[in-house]
């Protein structure tokens, strides 16, 4: 099998749009690296079993692909040029097309753009469809780091960015450096994220090892949390459909660029979706990230 040039695949996924690309060896990430057993153990995971499930696996992509020797890992920035009015509000991560379908695309178009130049080359492409941390295999490509947030930070994009893999059995002539292992890039320290959180989600699990726990974050109970009501004691701050705070407070997110041009059209169905009935929501909700609820949990998060 063919060694594969590194600076050619990340040339072809700059081409194909994605906003930057690594590439990692394949190997196990210890529970100190993640920590994913003492964060089940104290139950963060609240009703997200299928976290319980294969996390062998999460943790080793070898177990995933047969033979897997590297993990191309691909950063898609999805920063707005605006953010959308009204008093209520949808995580900017919603705001264009659901980044499972667009990110799986560009995977499948790159995994055929790389065929070409490498006739052998067989991957798999992962976008939040498989047991693996997105996260990790980002910070292991050498490509930024994880914060107290709990996000994968990108230098220049921060943490607003959707993650996704090329698992494959090929080999690369050159893995990028874990430049967070020596600290060449880090999260600050600043607490800015903790301290904003108005759930106190971001814990710490050991020293210096902040987790969230899902039962009191936003993000978890606004999309995932299938009860009828959503906890009293929640703050989500206008939030009716994920949550920004901890990434709004980072200072790494400042001066970012914007990735992503909301049009007046679509800025206009998102602040009048709140008022929506089934019918228009279903519509809406087709192709994007808010395809994950449904018309009742919108209402419940809403309070009506
Ligand atoms: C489950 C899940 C959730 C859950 C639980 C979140 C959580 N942090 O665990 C809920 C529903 C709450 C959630 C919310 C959100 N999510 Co989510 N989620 C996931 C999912 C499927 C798995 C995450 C996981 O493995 N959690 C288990 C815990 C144990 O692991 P961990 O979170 O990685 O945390 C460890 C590391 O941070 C490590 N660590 C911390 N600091 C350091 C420092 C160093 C040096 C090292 C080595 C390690 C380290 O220790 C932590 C404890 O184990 C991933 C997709 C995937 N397959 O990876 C998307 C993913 C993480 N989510 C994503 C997004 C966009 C969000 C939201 C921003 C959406 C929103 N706006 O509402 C919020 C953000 C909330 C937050 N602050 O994390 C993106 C994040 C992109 C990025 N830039 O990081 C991902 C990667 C999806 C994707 N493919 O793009 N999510
Ligand atoms: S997403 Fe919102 S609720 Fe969840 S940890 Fe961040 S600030 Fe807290
Ligand atoms: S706000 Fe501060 S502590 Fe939190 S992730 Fe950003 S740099 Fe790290």
């Amino acid at each position: 099998m063919s060694i594969i040039c590194s600076s050619t695949i990340k040339s072809i996924a700059l081409k194909i749009g994605f906003s930057d690309c690594g590439i990692a060896q394949a190997c196990r990430l210890s529970e100190e690296e993640y920590p994913l057993d003492g964060w089940l153990a104290e139950g963060y995971n609240a009703d997200m079993e299928y976290m319980m499930h294969n996390s062998e696996m999460r943790r080793d992509p070898r177990l995933l692909v047969e033979g897997a020797k590297s993990v191309i890992s691909l950063v898609l920035a999805y920063k707005p040029d605006r953010l959308m009015d009204g008093p209520f509000k949808i995580a900017q991560y919603a705001y264009g097309e659901d980044y499972h379908e667009r990110m799986k695309r560009m995977l499948y178009q790159l995994i055929a753009a790389i065929k070409e130049q490498y006739p052998d080359f067989e991957g798999r492409p992962f976008v939040d469809t498989a047991p693996i941390s997105d996260r990790h295999w980002a910070m292991r490509a050498g490509l930024g780091w994880i914060g107290h947030n709990n996000l994968f930070i990108h230098p220049t994009f921060g943490s607003f960015c959707f993650l996704g893999e090329i698992v494959t059995t090929s080999e690369v002539d050159h893995y990028s450096d874990n430049k967070a292992s020596n600290n060449e890039h880090t999260c600050n320290d600043c607490m800015l994220c903790i301290e904003a959180c108005p759930n106190h989600a971001i814990v710490e699990l050991q020293d210096g090892v902040y987790v969230i726990n899902a039962r009191k974050c936003t993000s978890y109970n606004t999309i995932e949390n299938r009860s009828e009501q959503l906890p009293t004691e929640l703050n989500t701050r206008g939030f009716i459909f994920g949550c920004d705070i901890c990434q709004l407070a980072c200072p790494y997110n400042k001066e970012t660029p914007a990735s992503f041009s909301l049009s007046d059209e679509r800025k206009n169905k998102l602040e009048s979706l709140p008022y929506a009935d089934e019918t228009l929501f279903n519509k809406f909700r087709k192709h994007s990230a808010l395809a994950r609820i449904k018309y009742w949990q919108l209402k419940r998060n809403i309070g009506y």
